[in-house]
């Protein structure tokens, strides 16, 4: 497997951060998760955009232009040889001292890794999955910033892990309010009498690309489609429920902490969103090649 690394691709064993490295010591960079399908990278532009946006938040200096980095992401995935997979760029602080201060950090570190993923068992896909509330509560705007994909991913751990030990698959993170926020690696939609509600960024979610493609996609259908504050009760009393991520991709969800939710099974505008955002995967991209 090659690794981009530094502005080469090198071998997997090769490609090594360095111990002083302040994304190691301190959690100090940020990363992107993209996908491609048959050789063509879904939204580029946007996660590059995103970065770049993250990159300037944290005072970090990428040292290749934006349109450089879209070229090794795509050299990348033509190297890894696979038609579909998962792309992890990642952007360090760089070797610094001992001691906090990033200004210290002259050469930020740069990398990407197309590989395989898979987030959920597929049966979840067909049947739907399970939540659990999380008492681990979404980062405030005034701490690490929710918008920010960075290497500080603690919080969301804390919560996957309280999922995984009640036999979950995901964590629902509320906000410093008790209002809906996300889940750990994804955004979270309901639908209710016909319209498609998902709560707006500044209630603590990422401004998910996944999620921006399903607002397009409703726009498209002609489905309403709201951003709105909602909390427990907007999901328990909900007619469908979803969760979207590029990672995750469109997944259902029929239960949260032991509420079924509308019928128990995939409802008819999820559906219909999730063979659109199908479709749209498969035939768009920039091709690597
Ligand atoms: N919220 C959070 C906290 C995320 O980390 C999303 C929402 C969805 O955003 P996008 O832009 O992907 O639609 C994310 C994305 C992983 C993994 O390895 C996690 C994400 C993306 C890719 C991989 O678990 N999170």
């Amino acid at each position: 497997m090659k690794i981009w690394f530094d502005g080469k691709l090198v071998e997997k064993e090769e490609a090594k951060v360095s111990v002083f490295d302040h994304g190691t010591l301190y959690g100090d960079g940020i990363f992107e998760g993209i996908r491609f399908y048959n050789k063509r990278v879904f939204r580029l532009e946007a996660h590059m955009d995103r970065l770049y946006d993250c990159a300037h938040y944290l005072m970090l200096n990428i040292p290749y232009t934006k349109d450089v980095l879209s070229k090794a992401v795509c050299e990348t995935v033509a190297a890894s040889g696979l038609n579909d997979g998962y792309i992890r760029l990642v952007v360090t602080r760089g070797v610094g001292n001992l001691g906090l201060n990033p200004f210290n950090c002259p050469q930020p570190c740069v990398f990407i890794i197309a590989d395989k993923i898979a987030l959920y068992d597929p049966a979840v896909y067909e049947n739907g999955l399970n939540l659990v509330t999380s008492s681990v509560r979404r980062n405030r705007a005034d701490t690490i910033c929710p918008q920010v994909k960075s290497l500080n991913y603690l919080n969301n751990i804390f919560a996957k892990m309280e999922a995984i030990r009640q036999g979950a698959a995901e964590a629902l993170m509320l906000n410093d309010a008790g209002n809906v926020a996300e889940c750990t690696g994804d955004n979270i939609f309901i639908v209710k009498n016909g319209t498609v509600i998902t709560p707006p960024v500044t209630d603590g979610a990422l401004d998910g690309i996944t999620r921006r493609v399903v607002l397009e996609i409703c726009t498209e259908l002609g489905i309403p489609a709201v951003e709105k504050t909602i909390n427990r009760f907007s999901i328990t009393s909900a007619d469908e429920c979803f969760l979207t991520g590029t990672a995750a991709e469109c997944v259902p969800v029929t239960d949260l902490d032991g509420y079924t939710i509308g019928s128990g099974k995939i409802g008819p505008v999820t559906a219909r969103l999730l063979a659109r955002f199908k479709e749209l995967t498969q035939s768009t991209g920039t091709p690597v090649e």
